[in-house]
């Protein structure tokens, strides 16, 4: 069967690998897969939007983000892969059978682009997006510090120098505004938000912009607790949990947090590996392994939020 040239779920791929991947695994799955555009970047890309699950009626959906922080190559990695195992995997596994044809996923695979791209070409290690600001000759905007949820009031920056610079204003970002409008357009049918970031091997959940807790904080809890039980099933991996600001620090603008103020009451970042020893850096030997544990703690929310 052909392939996007050059495309590897085992890979890293660079963006025009990936871009033709969302294009051709819609037309080869059209029963199951639609792409949109949502939005383009500051330099002019389309960001795509891929809509998987049993084409038809509207149905509940989970939205799922990858590719925010430009150098965090496996979570790219793990929106390819999810939607794989959605394709191959429809109609024999069970779970992903039943999930598809009673929920929509939406999937972003890349929303930061440009910085992906800036990873791929200049400098592995940007975070940022890559826009331009009055008054400073430095670059990008961190757009999970670009979200309307207590904008630039804790661990982020007003210095446009810095690797949090929270931007000019909320939703500054083209990429961020995309990705807000989309939410707020679809908010009858979005459940669950998760955005995928890397590292540290965690599953957070609101708040990061304030020292409070969430209404349902405590389900919240007992759904952490369960997936990332479910996560280290496979490999042992082992991830922490809890709320944003006190178990990874406090940091205002972050997604999760807009995302569960619009109120959709499931909402995680995920923090896939490793701990450290390879980082940002993590070799494309853990990929597989990185997905799969990761798709099994997905799978488990995606079915908690179906039955509630
Ligand atoms: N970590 C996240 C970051 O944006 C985070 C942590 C999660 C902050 C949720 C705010 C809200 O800093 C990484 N690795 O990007
Ligand atoms: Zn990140």
């Amino acid at each position: 069967r052909v392939r996007a040239t050059g495309h590897s779920y085992v890979k890293y791929n660079k963006w025009e690998t990936i871009e033709a991947w969302t294009q051709q695994v819609a037309t080869e799955n059209p029963a199951l897969i639609s792409r949109s555009v949502i939005g383009t970047t500051f330099e002019g890309r389309d960001i795509y939007l891929l809509k998987v699950g049993k084409a038809g009626q509207n149905k509940p959906a989970i939205f799922i983000d990858c590719g925010f922080h430009a150098r965090e190559w496996i979570s790219p990695a793990f929106c390819q892969w999810f939607v794989r195992e959605a394709v191959r995997t429809y109609g024999s596994e069970i779970q992903i059978t039943e999930l598809l044809n009673k929920l929509d996923f939406y999937i972003l695979p890349v929303l930061n682009i440009d910085g992906y791209i800036y990873t791929w070409t200049k400098s592995r290690f940007w975070r940022k997006t890559r826009s331009t600001h009055a008054g400073s000759s430095c670059i990008g905007t961190d757009p999970n510090r670009n979200f309307d949820a207590g904008w630039c009031e804790i661990g982020a920056s007003r210095n446009p120098c810095d690797e949090t610079y929270c931007g000019p204003a909320a939703e500054s970002e083209k990429e961020t505004k995309a990705l807000a409008d989309f939410i707020r357009n679809n908010l009858s049918s979005i459940k669950a938000y998760l955005t995928i970031h890397s590292y540290s091997q965690m599953l957070i959940y609101p708040y990061s912009y304030a020292y409070k807790l969430g209404e349902n904080n405590v389900e919240l809890n007992t759904l952490a607790k369960a997936a990332v039980k479910e996560l280290a099933s496979l490999h042992g991996t082992k991830y922490t949990y809890g709320p944003g600001a006190t178990t990874i620090y406090p940091a205002a603008g972050g997604s999760d947090d807009w995302a569960y103020d619009q109120g959709i009451r499931y909402s995680f970042t995920l923090e896939l590996r490793d701990t450290g020893r390879y980082g940002f850096a993590l070799p494309e030997s853990q990929i597989r392994a990185t997905c799969e544990e990761t798709l099994l703690a997905i799978k488990y929310i995606a079915s908690y939020v179906l039955e509630h």
